[in-house]
Parts: C-alpha cells; structure tokens; sequence
C-alpha cells in the first residue's frame, strides 16, 4: 500500500473511531473529550496529517482536502449529538420536574389555596399605617420625601456644617455629588416647613439607610417616622407629653420610659426616649444590647438654626420634633427578637403577622 493510501485510510478509520465513541457518548463532558482527543491541536488527527510530508504534492492537495472535509464533517457530527444529549437530558428533567406558575409554594397555609386572600399587609406598613392614623386625628399632615435626598436637606439645613463630627454618627451612603441615600426622615423637616404654612404639625414615615454593621438592633435599610410640630411657643413638657400620649395610644397600655439627654445638631436641647425593651421585659437581650432599654423615640426642640432654613424667623417660631424608629417598635409590638428578619424573604415569617 502506497503511503497516500495508507494516509486516507488512517483519516476513514479515525472517522470511523469517532463515529463509535459518539454513538456511546451520554453527556456534554464526552463531547468535550472527544473533541480535544480528535481534533484538538495535538489530536489524532494532527497526528495523522504528519504523515503528509511523505505523499506526493498532487496527493497532499487532494489528502488536505479530504482530511478539511472530515474536519468539518466531525465538528458537525459532535454538535449534533450534543444536540441530542441535551434534548434527552430536557426531556428528562421534563418528566420529573416541571413548573406551574398558577400553583402556589407548599409552605403557604393551609385555607391560603382557595380563599380570596393574596397576602397580607407587611407588619411595618401596618404600624405605621396605625401612627398615621393616631397623628391624622390629632391635626398632623403627612408629608412624604424622596429617598435619594440633597445633602442640603439631609445635613447641611439640620444644622450639620460639612466637617461636623455629628455626620459620622450617621454613615452614609453617597450617591453623586451633593446626593445621598437619606440617612434619616429628618430630611423632611426642611420641605415640611417650605411647604406647610406655621403653625403646622407633621408626620414623615418612610425608609431611610445607613452604612451599618448589621445586628440584632440595627439594619442598613430601615423605617423612620419623623414628627414636627412649629408654634408661637414649644417647650420640652409639651414635647415630652406628645412622646408620651404617642406610645400609650401605640401600646394601648402604661409603658416605662426613661429619659436621657441626646445630642443631634438640629435640636436644642435634645433627648433620647427610650422604653423598656419588651422583648425581654427589661431583663437585657440583644436587642437592648443586655441594657434592659430599647432607643425608639429620640427628640427634641428645633434649632433655631433649622427653623431659619425652613424660611422661618426663629423670634417668632419654635418647634418640636421626634424621630420614631418604626423597625424597633414594631418589634417591641410583636416581640420580634432580629431586627434582621424584616428583610428575609422568607414567607414563614411574615405568615405570623
Ligand atoms: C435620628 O435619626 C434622628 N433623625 C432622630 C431625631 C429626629 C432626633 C428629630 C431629634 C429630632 P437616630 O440615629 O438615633 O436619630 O435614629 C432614630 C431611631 O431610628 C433610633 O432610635 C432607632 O429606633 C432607629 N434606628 C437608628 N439606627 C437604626 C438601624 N441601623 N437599624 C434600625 N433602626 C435604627
């Protein structure tokens, strides 16, 4: 046998090999072995073709050609049989799995199937759904902010100048020049007092962010509600008898609260409400970091300052203001023990509301 011969029939026999080893070949991986075993640079068929240096140039032309179209003809015949691997393997999964989306997950509760009810409404819109209705009867305006704010309306009208320490206390997500994530509802007393004409009484629920280290207290994506009342006169007893009134109408009971001085630049002076932590009944627990108390009511007089920024003359108008954490009350409400559970996607949690 010449050795043109000898060559072609070494390519029809390698054909021949890779024709078997597809026949048997069950998933994708075989392709892959195949294909780098016959045709990869250092393949069989590389191997072959070394030959072609002993053949005359009339038949390289010719064996070239050949070997091209077997080239061809092989990738061809891989990618139709990885077609049909994966058709079986569909197919397959077909007859096991299958997906309804009219069907709804197992875990929801029994009645849930059948019944007109399609959720629920989340525990924190349902408290704060509550505050608007205790402030509504009591002549307060609800206001809403957006969430991406100035840093105007965030810190610098609040009072905060661009190097007070007092912006750390809050950490901030920034968003662009002069734009942040609203670390606060505070943001929307300065709206409030442009856009309410004094005397005027104001709510702000809505969610605000913090570049937190998460725990059992504290989240980096949370509900604030904040409270603004502007009058002739203000004073701290007026302040501290709303604060009061607003957490016996909430907890519809007495409810123990202690009062400490609290620092914010936009409020002199200014205190921190706290209750005892109804978690664990004031024993200690993580989410009053062991202290018995839970921070939920910080408050305070408006700074002048402030009320001078929201168009206002601080000789004729003083104000009140507080900033109800709406996370932490709900879980003294419900004796929720993570704060970190309000953003689990979970269902199962929020079935017990
Ligand atoms: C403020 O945000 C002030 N703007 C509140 C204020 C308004 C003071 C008006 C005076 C006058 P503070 O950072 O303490 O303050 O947050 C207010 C409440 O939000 C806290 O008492 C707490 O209940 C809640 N809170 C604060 N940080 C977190 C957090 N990371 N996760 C969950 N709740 C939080």
């Amino acid at each position: 046998m010449g050795n043109a011969e000898k060559l072609t029939n070494d390519l029809k026999s390698l054909e021949s090999e890779v024709q078997q080893r597809l026949a048997k070949a069950v998933e994708e991986k075989d392709l892959e072995n195949i294909s780098i075993e016959f045709l990869g640079k250092k393949g069989k068929l590389t191997n072959v073709l070394k030959a072609l240096g002993t053949v005359s140039s009339e038949e390289r032309g010719q064996i070239g050609k050949f070997a091209n179209e077997l080239k061809n003809s092989l990738e061809q015949s891989i990618e139709t049989s990885r077609q049909h691997i994966l058709e079986q393997y569909y197919n397959k999964l077909a007859e096991t799995e299958w997906f309804d989306a009219t069907i709804l997950p197992a875990r929801f509760p029994a009645g849930f199937h059948g019944g007109d009810v399609k959720g629920h409404i989340h525990p924190i819109s349902a408290m704060q759904k509550r505050l608007e209705d205790i402030f509504s009867s009591m002549g307060f305006s609800i206001m809403d902010g957006p969430q991406v704010e100035t840093d105007q309306n965030n810190f610098g009208m609040l009072n905060f100048t661009d190097d007070h320490p007092a912006r750390e206390m809050q950490d901030t997500f920034y968003t662009e020049q002069d734009h942040l994530l609203r670390t606060h509802t505070s943001s929307v007393q300065i709206r409030g007092m442009k856009k309410l004409k004094p005397p005027m009484r104001m709510i702000a629920p809505g969610r605000v962010f913090r570049y937190e280290e998460l725990d059992a207290s504290h989240e980096h994506t949370f509900y604030q509600m904040e409270g603004m009342v502007i009058d002739h006169t203000v004073s701290v007893s007026n302040l501290l008898h709303l604060m009061h009134t607003l957490l016996e109408e909430i907890f519809q009971k007495h409810v123990e609260v202690r009062l400490r001085p609290g620092y914010f630049p936009f409020v002199e002076p200014g205190f921190e409400l706290d209750m005892k932590c109804l978690i664990c009944g004031g024993k200690g627990c993580p989410v009053c970091k062991y202290s018995g108390w839970s921070e939920v009511l910080p408050c305070g007089l408006v700074h002048p300052n402030v009320i001078k920024s929201g168009g206002l003359n601080p000789s004729q108008w003083q104000g009140a203001a507080f900033g109800l954490g709406l996370n932490r009350l709900v879980m003294m409400w419900y004796g929720i023990e993570d704060i970190r559970y309000f953003q689990n996607p979970d269902p199962d949690f929020l079935y017990q509301f």
